[in-house]
């Protein structure tokens, strides 16, 4: 009977235990958040740049409601693994980061843009980007935007020890700090170089300067992009170990494509390919459209788009490489 007794206490007095989280706490009438986005364009490869964002966030659910005024944020990342590309390009003012009005709008203050190596006022961590920012409207409530976009470079393979460091406040109109209720940083790492290199011809030209080429990653993400050179050669940074779709555009021709390029080693090459043109309106397929759309101009300089062949003039050859290609839908195979 006494062992009982005991037990039932003590189950009673786990629930207990749990009540104050569920039941008595007060909820907070508000959440804020620190975000650091994935990458946002280029390629976490040595030697390669690439984008992050910064946001903030804020969500009142209840009045009173709180409002962000201001914040002071420390990123760290570890300094031998990358580096900070200078905003501005002038190294005599320091290296700092690109300011974006998403969050605070266009009358934001900043009083610190600075990249610090080590990262002064936060503990020991080896490097970060500070900014102090705030702003001269109404107290932010509300919202999620960017405060930053930060240009990184590979330095070495390595994680790149991305983290918003605890000394990072938010502040509002009082000069009281908002407590910060989630941070979310993901986890980059610098992978070795790959190079995607091949040869982009189009029908109808010998100078072959300007094509597009762009590799994708499985979501659809721009990795690289970059022209071809006279001989219609490229090269495309990209992270080794991913699979890639290879796309060519341009103006008057329909894309040629190569999917599942794997670039398993330092470089892969994917071959030549030809573009066809003809395609004036850039629909991806050669029709009546585009025929139409070139006796329209025919004997005139016409646009990039209907003299296909670049030669100045929208005459009898470009009508028939048009024709040639009619019914022809892009992307063809690389
Ligand atoms: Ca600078
Ligand atoms: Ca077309
Ligand atoms: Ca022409």
């Amino acid at each position: 009977m006494q062992k009982k007794h005991w037990s039932l206490i003590l189950v009673l007095g786990m629930l207990l235990s749990l009540l104050p989280q569920a039941v008595l706490a007060q909820a907070p009438n508000y959440y804020t958040s620190v975000i650091v986005s994935d990458v946002t364009s280029g390629a976490p490869v040595v030697g390669g740049t690439f984008t992050t964002d910064v946001s903030l966030s804020i969500v009142n659910n209840a009045s009173p409601m709180l409002g962000v005024m201001g914040v002071d944020l420390y990123l760290g990342f570890d300094p031998a693994i990358v580096n900070v590309d200078d905003a501005d390009d002038n190294p005599a003012n320091g290296i700092q980061v690109n300011i974006a009005t998403g969050f605070f709008g266009g009358s934001v203050v900043v009083a610190k843009n600075r990249v610090e190596v080590p990262c002064t006022n936060a503990g020991a961590a080896p490097a970060c980007v500070h900014l102090a920012l705030s702003h001269t409207g109404t107290p932010i409530t509300n919202r999620t935007g960017k405060i930053a976009t930060i240009a990184w470079g590979g330095l070495a393979v390595g994680p790149t020890g991305l983290t918003v460091l605890p000394e990072t406040v938010l502040a509002d109109v009082d000069g009281a700090a908002v407590p910060i209720n989630s941070t979310s940083v993901p986890a980059i790492s610098i992978v070795p170089a790959g190079t995607i290199t091949g040869r982009v011809e189009r029908q109808g030209m010998t100078d072959f300067t300007g094509s597009i080429v762009t590799a994708y990653n499985s979501g659809g993400g721009v990795i690289a992009t970059g022209p071809t050179d006279a001989a219609g050669n490229f090269s495309l940074p990209v992270p080794q170990g991913g699979i890639y779709l290879v796309q060519a555009f341009y103006h008057g021709y329909l894309k040629a494509q190569k999917s599942n390029v794997y670039v398993v080693g330092a470089t892969v090459g994917i071959g030549t390919t030809r573009m066809l043109g003809g395609d004036v309106n850039g629909d991806n397929n050669v029709n009546i459209l585009d025929v139409v759309g070139i006796i329209g101009v025919f004997g005139t300089p016409g646009t990039m788009s209907t003299d296909i062949n670049d030669d100045g003039v929208v005459n009898i050859f470009d009508l028939t490489i048009a024709a040639g290609n009619f019914t022809k839908v892009g992307p063809t195979a690389w």
